[in-house]
C-alpha cells in the first residue's frame, strides 16, 4: 500500500480515508447500484445488526465510499487515491472475506480516457518496476462508470516464475472507467462541467504477483519467518527516489 501511495503521490494524488463501516447510501445507492444488484444481496455483503431506527449498516465492499463522501465534500478539482480494507462474503482458495484495494479518482474539467490510460500505464510500470508493460483495455460494466473497462497486463510465464512486460499471456489486474454521469449528479455535480475517471484494484493478488507470493493465506497467518523472508520492515517506507522495493 505505501509503494503505490510513492508512486500516486508523485503523479500528485493525495490519500483519502473513510469508515470501514458504512451506510448503504455511500456503498451503493449514490454509486449507481440498483437495489436488485446480486452485490447487495446478503450472499456478497456483511450487513451489520438492524438499528432502531430501521438503518442497515454494511462492512464497506470496495472503496468507493471514500470517493463519494470527497465529492460531496469537496469541490473539483479532485485527485485521490482511497487504500484500505474491504469486506466480501467469500471465502476459498483466491478468496479472503476481508481483502485490500486502492482506487482512485479524478475529477476536473474536460477530463477523459486517454489521461486514464497514461495514469493507469505510468502506475503499472512503477509498481512492476520494468521500462516497458503491455496493456489490455477490455470493454467490461461497472454501474458507476460508462464506459468500463478491465484492463489485463502481459507476462510471460517461465516454469513457476510469472514475468510482467513482455510474453502472450494476459492477466486482470484491474477496472477502470470514465465516472457515471448519475454518480455525478447524486454528489451535486453538473456532468456537463466536470468529468471523471476512476479505478480499482485489489492489492493482495497484485502484492502476490509483484512479490511471487504463491499462496494469498500466508498474509493472515503472521508467520515472523515470511515477514523476514519478504524483508518487509515498518521502517522502511518505499519511496520512488530509494528503489520501491529495493
Ligand atoms: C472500480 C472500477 C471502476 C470507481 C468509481 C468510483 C466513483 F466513486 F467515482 F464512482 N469509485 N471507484 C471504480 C470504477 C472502481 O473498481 C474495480
Amino acid at each position: 500500500m505505501e509503494e503505490i501511495e510513492a508512486i500516486f503521490a508523485d503523479m500528485g494524488f493525495s490519500v483519502a480515508e473513510g469508515p470501514d463501516i458504512e451506510d448503504e447510501r455511500h456503498n451503493f445507492d449514490q454509486l449507481n447500484i440498483p437495489e436488485t444488484h446480486p452485490a447487495r444481496q446478503m450472499m456478497d455483503t456483511f450487513y451489520m445488526p438492524e438499528r432502531t431506527d430501521g438503518k442497515r449498516m454494511v462492512l464497506r465492499t470496495h472503496t468507493s465510499p471514500v470517493q463519494i463522501r470527497t465529492m460531496e465534500k469537496h469541490e473539483p478539482p479532485i485527485r485521490i487515491i482511497a487504500p484500505g480494507r474491504v469486506y466480501r462474503c467469500d471465502y476459498d482458495q483466491t478468496h479472503t472475506p476481508m481483502f485490500h484495494q486502492v482506487e482512485g479518482l479524478v475529477i476536473d474539467k474536460q477530463t477523459h480516457m486517454g489521461q486514464l490510460k497514461w495514469t493507469l500505464e505510468e502506475f503499472c510500470k512503477a509498481f512492476f518496476e520494468v521500462d516497458e508493460i503491455r496493456m489490455r483495455f477490455r470493454p467490461s460494466h461497472f454501474p458507476f462508470t460508462e464506459p468500463s473497462a478491465e484492463v489485463d497486463i502481459g507476462h510471460a510465464r517461465a516454469g513457476n516464475e510469472i514475468r510482467i512486460g513482455g510474453g502472450d499471456d494476459w492477466l486482470e489486474i484491474l477496472g477502470c472507467g470514465m465516472v457515471h454521469p448519475q454518480v455525478l449528479r447524486n454528489v451535486g455535480y453538473d456532468p456537463d462541467i466536470y468529468q471523471g475517471f476512476a479505478f480499482g484494484m485489489g492489492i493482495d493478488r497484485l502484492a502476490m504477483l509483484k512479490y511471487g507470493m504463491p499462496d494469498l493465506r500466508a498474509f493472515f497467518a503472521a508467520d515472523l519467518r515470511w515477514l523476514r523472508h519478504y524483508g518487509f520492515s515498518v521502517l522502511d517506507v518505499p519511496t520512488l527516489a530509494g528503489g520501491l522495493s529495493a
